[in-house]
């Protein structure tokens, strides 16, 4: 059984229905800090969970009994950037909760790390996985905080922690909230609704982006991948593509020819964007465990641009 906190997020909206589709409906336990009329919270256990509470947290873990933590609850980085005493302790206590909990009932451990967990002083460009890792956002500390107490929980209390340092991830099921890289999403969703889209990010910013798909099963090849197999454990480089607005219009206008792009660049989200690399190596992912996608830009377009018809339309 597989415990999922953040359910309601961008990645756990998508990712509950995909373990229950994988595991079994009732061996994934939905959590998250709201009840919604989700399908999420319909088609299989949910309960409500705040996780700076570590009690509750391990009572719904030890009613169930499960086998598995897969921590997704956190808040994204302009959110962090704007709420820094709030992010820490959202995303640090709820970490630290989460941990403990895969400790003591002795679970398997998945948290997403982020591209956000690389700062201004790392080699920018196919950036490594082992290097500089000086962030300067709240959210990328919390995220190499959390790569480092993962680690720890595995060298000190054996722990089975597993993570992946995720591009921003472009999804049209559940919007993100509060990230920088989600231009990304509103540039879809404002084509198919508008036929343009003004970007709070600069032409020519490069980030590494993913298909959501791609990333559901990247965390499921992660945590089925052979444990000797691993050098690394939190958190692994993934990524898809390495895009800039520019490069995703072009994509689009494929599919809807006038397509009109304009900017109004956000400076909060540019500076955030600006001390991310442009892109990451991910051959650590590909040799320990067989990590690969199967959506670059163009097939990506293709398929959300079709799905968010059927949606918006
Ligand atoms: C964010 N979507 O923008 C998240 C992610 C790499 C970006 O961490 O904060």
């Amino acid at each position: 059984k597989i415990l999922v906190t953040g359910a309601l997020g961008q990645i756990g909206s998508e990712l509950i229905q995909k373990l229950r589709d994988t595991y079994g409906e009732d061996n994934v336990v939905a959590t998250d800090i709201r009840e919604t009329e989700a399908d999420v919270v319909k088609s299989g256990p949910f309960e409500l969970l705040d996780v700076t509470d570590g009690k509750r947290m391990y009572e719904i873990a030890k009613s169930y009994q499960v086998d598995s933590v897969i921590h997704l609850a956190a808040l994204l980085s302009a959110t962090a950037e704007a709420k820094p005493l709030f992010a820490w302790k959202i995303n640090m206590d709820g970490l630290l909760n989460a941990l403990e909990v895969a400790r003591e009932l002795k679970t398997q451990f998945f948290t997403p790390s982020s591209i956000g967990a690389f700062g201004p002083t790392t080699p920018k460009d196919l950036t490594p996985q082992n290097t500089i890792q000086r962030p300067t956002t709240m959210y990328g500390i919390n995220k190499v905080t959390g790569e480092l107490l993962s680690d720890y929980y595995h060298q000190k209390f054996g722990v089975d922690t597993r993570g992946l340092r995720f591009p921003g991830l472009i999804s049209y099921v559940t919007p993100p909230g509060g990230g920088t890289t989600d231009y990304a999403v509103e540039i879809y969703y404002d084509a198919v609704k508008k036929g343009e889209y003004t970007s709070y990010i600069a032409k020519g910013t490069f980030m590494d982006m993913m298909y959501m798909p791609d990333a559901l099963n990247a965390i499921i090849d992660l945590m089925e991948a052979d444990a000797s197999k691993l050098k690394h454990r939190n958190s692994f480089n993934v990524t898809a593509m390495s895009v800039d607005p520019e490069a995703i219009a072009k994509a689009i206008r494929k599919y809807i020819p006038h397509f009109k792009l304009d900017y109004q660049v956000d400076p909060i989200r540019q500076s955030i964007a600006d001390s991310w690399p442009n892109s990451i190596d991910a051959s650590s992912a590909k040799e320990e465990w067989g990590f690969k996608v199967a959506y670059d830009l163009e097939k990506m377009t293709e398929d959300i641009i079709k799905k968010l018809k059927d949606k918006l339309l």
